[in-house]
């Protein structure tokens, strides 16, 4: 009896000091996130219409972004990375399906209004990291479509990003200067009264709100070219809004309202691997850099919110830093196509450049099939686990998908995405042989350091924009390795050449793959 009594109070005394030297473990791990090389947090910082040429770590010497320097020049800078396509929706689409766009007829520039055009079936990198225990979120610029038509505002909005893999989603729904201009967090529009319902048109006017094109007098930022629609701050916007009031955004205040998101995000998930999509709105128009940053640059708001957008990634990596997470962070930063300067608004853009080269030595900008549509600042950073260096392997876009993968030991593979992980660590420069370009719906191939462009119909320099679109009534031809800036049109000197890469690009795009509608840019 006393025997008993004795082991069942050794016993008793054994699972107590199991039980409490357990929680002290539990304690101590939550204080201290667990260092992993198989599930370290991954977060994507895109940014919105940044050039080959914008960042000091791609050569720029007018504008100073140290924040962004420093991660590039310590981590795999990439001269030869690529979105994959020169405009948004279709490369936003791309990052995260690891899917060509031009395989979906619906990856092109979205009305606020369209229907998600990810379907809810299909592969994603969160739906993947999912699967392998992550936490996920966007924070940001979505721009791939909510709902299936005819969104109600005013109720939960269904499916978008939650319903393609993000756990947590904050987000604008389209670009910055498409309306509706509200906030929606996990399906709902924040801060919005229920008592003032917000209504969205893409195709007429809401009687009685006044318009950029007819009520010029309240702007505060005038128009070029489209951008005439509702007024939201004074600035006049694509397509029709009314109501929301209490849910408007302050443009000047998004870089911190999202900025203060994402750290808030890393803080409440540093206890478990986390993949953060931060979609930064810069510079894309339009330009609306916080007073404090205004005049930071010495090029008016374009230039402005560059500064801004670098001093937003200092502050995040201050945040990850401080929560203990930098060495078990993978960062990879890049933008979603090339630079514009006038894309619409008049902003000084074009007046105040400079010397300043948003596309660098690369021919073209956003819009066009040459070099600057699509390639563009790409780098990873991994504090203690990448050796700086400077990769000239071709990498997209695309290629991260598989190569997150299996950073992640998932099986998950898509077809047009190559599994490049060793790439994007630095470990080695082999990067893909082959991709294929595209710009509003028209493609072109690179192999190697061969680029064919078909010929397209279409203006050769977009009117408003003064950009060079790459169209043409003849095949292009160009050898980057001595030519990086497409000046010479090998097509007639070099027959074999275009051939065989004519014969490569059709096997991949087919013989009918300019019987396509092309987009009317102005
Ligand atoms: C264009 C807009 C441009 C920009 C672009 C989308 C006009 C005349 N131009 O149609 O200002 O919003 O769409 O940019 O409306 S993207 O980076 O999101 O693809
Ligand atoms: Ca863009």
């Amino acid at each position: 009896m006393k025997k008993n009594n004795l082991s069942s109070a050794l016993i008793f005394l054994l699972c107590f000091f199991i039980l409490t030297s357990c929680k002290e473990n539990v304690k101590k791990e939550a204080a201290t996130p667990v260092v992993s090389t198989t599930q370290p947090n991954i977060v994507f910082i895109y940014a919105d219409d940044l050039g080959y040429g914008e960042l000091g770590a791609y050569g720029a010497t007018e504008i100073k972004t140290p924040n962004l320097d420093k991660l590039a020049n310590n981590g795999v800078k990439f001269t030869n990375g690529y979105a994959t396509s020169a405009t948004c929706t279709p490369s936003r689409y791309a990052l995260l399906t690891g899917k060509y766009p031009w395989r979906n007829k619906n990856a092109k520039i979205l009305p606020g209004t369209a229907p998600l055009i990810i379907d809810t079936a299909q592969a994603t990198i969160p739906k993947m990291l999912k699967a392998k225990g992550y936490h996920t979120g966007i924070v940001g610029k979505w721009h791939l479509g909510l709902g299936s038509g005819n969104v109600n505002w005013n109720q939960r909005i269904s499916p978008g990003p939650n319903e393609v893999g993000f756990d947590y989603s904050n987000i604008l729904a389209a670009t910055q200067d498409r309306v509706p201009t509200v906030y929606i967090k996990n399906g709902y529009v924040e801060n919005l009264d229920p008592n003032d319902p917000i209504e969205v048109n893409y195709q007429q006017n809401f009687e009685g709100e006044p318009t950029g094109k007819e009520n010029p007098e309240i702007l505060n930022m005038k128009w070029h070219h489209g951008h005439n629609n509702s007024i939201v701050n004074g600035i006049p916007r694509i397509g029709f809004m009314k109501g929301g009031e209490s849910a408007k955004w302050t443009d000047i205040d998004m870089a911190d309202y999202f900025l203060k998101d994402a750290q808030q995000y890393v803080k409440s998930h540093k206890n478990e691997p986390f993949f953060l999509y931060y979609a930064l709105q810069q510079p894309h128009v339009p330009r609306t850099p916080h007073p404090r940053f205004v005049g930071s640059s010495g090029m008016g708001p374009r230039g402005d919110v560059i500064v801004e957008a670098d001093w937003c990634i200092g502050e995040f990596i201050k945040t990850l830093e401080s929560e203990g997470l930098l060495e078990n962070t993978l960062i990879v930063f890049s933008s979603d196509n090339g630079p514009v300067l006038n894309d619409g608004y008049f902003d000084d853009a074009v007046e105040k450049i400079g010397k300043h080269k948003p596309a660098g030595v690369l021919r073209g900008g956003k819009y066009s099939l040459f070099e600057a549509g699509t390639r563009v600042p790409f780098f990873t950073y991994w504090k203690g686990h990448i050796t700086p260096h400077v990769s000239d392997a071709m990498i997209s876009q695309l290629d991260l998908f598989n190569s997150i993968a299996s950073l992640v030991g998932s099986k998950e593979q898509t077809q047009d995405s190559k599994a490049l992980l060793d790439v994007f660590l630095g470990k080695t420069d082999n990067g893909r042989k082959e991709l294929v370009l595209e710009a509003t719906t028209r493609t072109a191939l690179r192999h190697e350091n061969w680029v064919m462009i078909p010929p397209y119909e279409g203006p050769q320099i977009a009117k408003e924009t003064q950009i060079e679109l790459a169209n043409d009534s003849i095949y292009q031809l160009f050898n980057l390795a001595d030519d990086i800036a497409q000046k010479n049109n090998l097509a007639q000197s070099n027959p074999e050449k275009l051939q065989e890469m004519i014969t490569r690009f059709e096997a991949i795009r087919g013989k009918d793959f300019n019987n396509i509608q092309q987009l009317e840019l102005k």
